[in-house]
C-alpha cells in the first residue's frame, strides 16, 4: 500500500505539473481526493488493513492527501494568473491608435463665395434681408418699372404660377418691399435663390442666386455707388483690382451701368478669359430710377439711392478660377472638398 500511495504521489503530481488550464486541476483533484476518488477508495480500503498499520497507513494516506491539495491549490493559483494575463494580452487596447476620422464635411463654393460677399456689405453697415422666392408680379416687375408687355416679362424668361404669381427672376422684390415698407436711410442687400428659363450650359442654369445691394438717402451719388463697388471689388478679389463702368439700360435704374472688374487672371494684362480685353465683367448696377422711388412711396425729390445686382455663382468661379458652372451643382467631393 505504501508503493500505491508512492506511486499515486508522484503520478499525480507530474498530471498537476502537465495540467495546462485551471479547469483540468479540477478534474484531477476529483479523481484523487473526490468521493469516488483514489485516495477516498484507499481510505476506505483501510479497513482491511491489520489495526496495528492503520494509524500509520492513515497518516500517509493524509500526508499524501496535504501534499496534493496544497500543490494543486498552488499550480491553480499559477494557471489563473497565466489565464489572466494571456486574457489581458488579448483584451488589450492601443489607446494611442488613432481614432476613426471623421469627415467634417466643407461649405459649397458658392456659399463660401456668398458668405465673403455678404460679410464684406455687412462690414459696411449694410443689413442682408431676404424675401419670397414665390413672389407676386407686382413686386418682381411692376414696382421695377419693368410693366406688362415688357419682354423681360416673357414667359420664355420667366416661370409663372399663375397671372399674378411668379417664381422670382432676380432679388429686386425683396428691395421692393423694403422700400414700399421703410423710411430713408436704407442699406440693404439681398442675398437669395432666383429662377429663370434658361437652358443649363458652362454659364446658365434655370436656379442660381444673386446678391443686389440697395442705399438709400439725401445725397446719394453715382460717386457712392463708384466707391462702394471698388471698396467691395478690391475685398472679393484682392488689392490692385480695380471697376470700370459702362454705360448701360436697366428699366429700374437711370443711369445704369455695366461694371467691369480687372481681370483676376491675368491682372489687366489680357488673357484667355477676359479676351484679350484685361477686363471681365460681373455686375450690373445704376441709380434708382425715380419712378421706382416713387411707385414705392419713396420722395424722389427728397432721396436718391443706387443699386447693384450680382451672380454669386459667377462670383465663386471669378474667384476659384473655375472654368465651367456644371462643377457648381454635380456635387462631385473630388471638386467640392477642394474649397474652404
Ligand atoms: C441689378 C442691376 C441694377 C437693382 C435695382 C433695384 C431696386 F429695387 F432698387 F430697384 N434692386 N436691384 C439692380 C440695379 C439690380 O442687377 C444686375
Amino acid at each position: 500500500m505504501e508503493n500505491k500511495l508512492r506511486e499515486i504521489r508522484e503520478r499525480v503530481l507530474q498530471n498537476i505539473e502537465d495540467a495546462r488550464a485551471s479547469g483540468n486541476l479540477e478534474q484531477i483533484r476529483v479523481g484523487i481526493l473526490g468521493k469516488k476518488g483514489e485516495l477516498t477508495g484507499l481510505l476506505r480500503g483501510m479497513g482491511k488493513l491489520p489495526p496495528e498499520e492503520r494509524p500509520r497507513m492513515g497518516q500517509l494516506v493524509n500526508d499524501v492527501r496535504a501534499a496534493l491539495e496544497a500543490r494543486l491549490e498552488e499550480r491553480a493559483a499559477e494557471l489563473r494568473e497565466k489565464e489572466k494575463q494571456a486574457r489581458l494580452e488579448a483584451e488589450a487596447i492601443d489607446v494611442t491608435l488613432p481614432g476613426p476620422e471623421r469627415s467634417a464635411g466643407t461649405l459649397h463654393p458658392m456659399n463660401i463665395a456668398l458668405r465673403k460677399m455678404v460679410e464684406i456689405f455687412v462690414g459696411m453697415g449694410y443689413e442682408a434681408v431676404e424675401g419670397p422666392e414665390v413672389e407676386f408680379d407686382h413686386y418682381n416687375f411692376e414696382l421695377l418699372n419693368i410693366p406688362k408687355n415688357h419682354p423681360a416679362r416673357d414667359a420664355q424668361d420667366t416661370f409663372y404660377i399663375d397671372d399674378n404669381i411668379v417664381l422670382r427672376t432676380h432679388t429686386s422684390p425683396v428691395q421692393a418691399r423694403i422700400m414700399t415698407t421703410r423710411k430713408p436711410p436704407i442699406r440693404v442687400i439681398c442675398p437669395g435663390r432666383v429662377y429663370r428659363a434658361d437652358e443649363a450650359d458652362a454659364t446658365h442654369s434655370p436656379v442660381f442666386h444673386q446678391m443686389e445691394g440697395l442705399v438709400i438717402d439725401e445725397n446719394i451719388t453715382m460717386g457712392d455707388l463708384k466707391g462702394t463697388l471698388d471698396e467691395f471689388a478690391r475685398q472679393m478679389f484682392g488689392e490692385g483690382i480695380r471697376t470700370r463702368f459702362r454705360p448701360s439700360f436697366f428699366p429700374f435704374t437711370e443711369p445704369s451701368a455695366e461694371v467691369d472688374l480687372t481681370c483676376a487672371n491675368c491682372r489687366g494684362e489680357g488673357c484667355r478669359m477676359c479676351k484679350g480685353t484685361g477686363w471681365i465683367e460681373v455686375l450690373g448696377a445704376g441709380m434708382v430710377n425715380p419712378r421706382v422711388l416713387e411707385m414705392c412711396g419713396i420722395d424722389s425729390t427728397k432721396y436718391s439711392g443706387f443699386a447693384f445686382g450680382m451672380g454669386v455663382e459667377r462670383m465663386a468661379l471669378l474667384k476659384y478660377n473655375i472654368p465651367n458652372l456644371r462643377y457648381l451643382y454635380e456635387n462631385d467631393l473630388r471638386f467640392l472638398t477642394q474649397y474652404r
